[in-house]
């Protein structure tokens, strides 16, 4: 009984652990006008004239999982104040024009939930405070097709100094977006995001954006659930070394003596690998299995190809042509480690890869 008691306590604590790292002021990068304000709380704009602000999330996510947030916004205390807020896609960490834009117009490839609070008259815009999905960077109502609504129910002010607690649900399956305000449901809509928008990419980033002009209102964000899946990246560094063509060696993908099935359970290393490679279409990579020196050599250079077509298979099972992976397995030939001893022998068990750059 304690048992199931200490794993449902560990299920849990991993849990809030990794709520609490999507939530920490690491995850996040302000630009423009936005500060951090609180634990979990930003200012996007203030109460003057001509500000912009944004705050992103420095991670990609993954599209074709589902995504699930909870925030609460503040759009300031004078009503017919400018501009208001977008939560914005983007396939970079990049702000659109500011002002009536509010940090997203012009911006593409894109997807903005816009939460307007000023009417633009250029831009079709209703009298009330409204809101509507927008996309690449398209501000104007103009377009049948993108009539919003008001973001609280009967056209009500919601520059109220209030704050307001909006959900965002994507639902990958049924391509369906949800916008809760204060737990009323105001759009529902299925849009192919990743199909439509992102022409394929599923890995966009995502934050929050605002903006003044001639009017102004404080505003303000502060995050309270986040659920997502995070796309596995490279840190900047190896990705550089990796981009400049030096050999690297895959960590946490790792094979029994005289195996040559995958061992981890943990793919990212591996989903890194996919991601760099979707990311840069131009280079080819060289995949070269090794093994330790125990056993026979001729059996070894056998297993070392095994382990090197093993990685091959997932990188062509995750959509990376197969012209662009060469495999090729070494053996023994080229420990990096001495095989005198267990954790030396481990070592050399091992993928190394590298990737080709473009010819000039
Ligand atoms: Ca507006
Ligand atoms: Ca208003």
């Amino acid at each position: 009984m304690k048992l199931i008691y200490a794993l449902v306590f560990l299920f849990f604590s991993t849990l809030i652990f990794s709520q609490d790292a999507k939530l920490s002021p690491e995850s996040f990068r302000v630009t423009g006008d936005a500060v951090r304000t609180g634990e979990h709380c930003y200012r996007l704009t203030k109460n003057v004239e001509w500000q912009g602000g944004t705050l992103w999330y420095k991670n990609p996510i993954n599209l074709n999982d589902p995504f699930e947030m909870e925030i609460d916004l503040k759009f300031g205390c004078s009503d017919k104040g400018a501009d208001g807020i977008v939560f914005i896609f983007h396939d970079r960490l990049r702000t659109g024009r500011p002002g009536g834009g509010m940090g997203f117009g012009e911006l593409k490839p894109s997807l903005g939930i816009e939460m307007d609070t000023y009417q633009n008259y250029d831009l079709d815009d209703p009298e009330f405070d409204h809101m509507a999905i927008m996309t690449n960077g398209n501000l104007d109502h103009g377009n049948s097709d993108l009539q919003p609504v008001s973001i609280l129910p009967n056209q009500r002010n919601i520059e109220d100094c209030k704050l307001h607690r909006i959900k965002i649900i994507w639902n990958p399956y049924a391509k369906e977006f949800q916008i809760f305000i204060d737990n009323h449901q105001r759009i529902i809509r299925q849009i192919d995001i990743v199909g439509n928008i992102f022409k394929g990419n599923p890995n966009v980033y995502w934050g929050f954006s605002a903006a003044t002009g001639g009017s102004h209102n404080l505003q303000e964000i502060c995050l309270e659930k986040l659920n997502f899946t995070e796309v596995a990246i490279f840190d900047k560094k190896t990705k550089t070394q990796l981009l400049d063509g030096e050999i690297y060696s895959l960590k946490n993908v790792e094979f029994a003596s005289g195996k040559s099935i995958l061992k981890t359970d943990d793919l990212k290393e591996l989903n890194r690998l996919v991601n760099l490679l979707k990311e840069n279409k131009q280079m080819d990579i060289f995949i070269y299995g090794n093994t330790d020196s125990s056993g026979d050599a001729k059996m070894n250079k056998i297993i070392s190809q095994k382990r090197a077509d093993e990685v091959a298979k997932y990188l062509r099972r995750n959509g990376i042509d197969k012209k662009r992976i060469k495999a090729k397995g070494y053996g023994e030939r080229f420990p990096k480690e001495s095989n005198g001893t267990v954790e030396g022998r481990k070592i050399n068990r091992r993928v190394d890869v590298y990737l080709v750059k473009p010819r000039a």
